[in-house]
């Protein structure tokens, strides 16, 4: 009769590990910066320690974006010293599979994060280093952020690709602080009740990528794949859809896909210097771009967006929990 309970386990074991983050989403795109507890990144550049957290310190990526914390369409960032003395803070972003060069929503998130902490830079603008380069962010007095991107550009234009079960499209690769393919003449419908079709569209064209050995100009994979249609309905010029390199799509517009997009514009004389672009995500979210070109020629995309803040937690990683470091391959069994 009754429940017998031999040994009642009260308070928490001995390696228990605690990290503060705060959570935001950007157009519907969920970001989460680990801003105490995590591992000693020591010093040197920003890429170096990226490589230093894939090396030793992949858990904590892991346990940040996945399963059960977190789910495939979150990006995760880190908040460092930055390397270059000019600059507020550093950042390294990850998600559900690997480290991102850069991320525009996930900087949007960052800035209203460090807005929310009290840790903004003067006048509500941050210099903001990342693997890739420096950023900057810019605080509104309406609450939006605009982000001035890294250099981008255009690699390749009017590429003919054939698509497994789709046939061939039309595409442009570009560097926007990521890698992306562009693919502006296809016969998909981009609307959000099409998303599993359109997740299986990219992940094929991805899969073209790869066999005929196509890469950007660094070398890097094409992870990041954009489908263009018309906007029809909302206020913007375009809407896209776009899958990142872990299989989900992104519920914002892409910034650094949005970058691409505006030096593809501009390169191809349809988006001069200051004019505005509005691009629509899948959800109907939206982010204004535009270019200008700094001293040295170079395009520098500037997105504007919303964030919100709608987390302030600890998140506890405790080793006896079996998904601690969280839901990947190689924690099923
Ligand atoms: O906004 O740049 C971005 C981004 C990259 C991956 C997800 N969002």
């Amino acid at each position: 009769m009754g429940t017998l309970v031999d040994e009642v386990v009260v308070g928490e074991a001995v390696d228990v590990r605690r990290l503060k983050v705060i959570d935001s989403h950007t157009g519907g795109e969920p970001t989460r910066i680990v801003i105490d507890g995590g591992p000693n990144l020591r010093s040197g550049s920003l890429a170096e320690r990226r490589d230093l957290l894939l090396e030793q310190h992949d858990w904590l990526r892991s346990s940040v974006v996945n399963e059960p914390r977190g789910s495939d369409a979150f990006v995760g960032g880190i908040l460092c010293e930055p390397a270059d003395a000019m600059c507020d803070v550093g950042v390294i972003y990850f998600n559900n599979t690997g480290y991102l060069n850069m991320c525009v929503h996930g900087t949007i998130g960052l800035a209203v994060s460090l807005a929310w902490l009290g840790r903004e830079g003067k006048d509500g603008l941050t210099r903001i280093e990342t693997p890739v380069g420096v950023v900057t962010s810019k605080r509104h007095v309406d609450g939006r952020v605009t982000v001035a991107n890294v250099p981008s550009y255009r690699s390749q234009k009017d590429l003919r690709l054939r698509v497994d079960g789709f046939g061939d499209v039309v595409a442009d690769i570009a560097w926007g602080g990521n890698w992306f393919l562009l693919v502006q003449e296809h016969s998909l419908e981009v609307s959000y009740a099409n998303i599993p079709n359109l997740t299986r569209f990219c992940q094929a064209a991805r899969d073209s990528l790869e066999r005929e050995g196509i890469y950007g100009d660094d070398g890097g994979e094409i992870d990041h794949i954009e489908v263009f249609a018309a906007a029809e309905g909302i206020d913007a010029d375009s809407r896209n859809f776009v899958l990142c390199p872990g299989g989900a799509y992104d519920r914002s517009p892409c910034g650094t896909g949005t970058s691409a997009k505006l030096a593809c514009l501009h390169e191809s004389g349809r988006l001069p210097e200051g004019k505005v672009w509005r691009q629509a995500s899948i959800l109907g979210s939206v982010f204004e771009g535009q270019v200008i070109r700094d001293g040295q020629g170079q395009l520098i995309p500037q997105i504007t967006g919303s964030a919100f803040v709608n987390g302030e937690s600890t998140l506890i990683l405790n080793p006896d929990d079996p998904f601690c470091d969280g839901i990947t391959p190689n924690t099923v069994f």
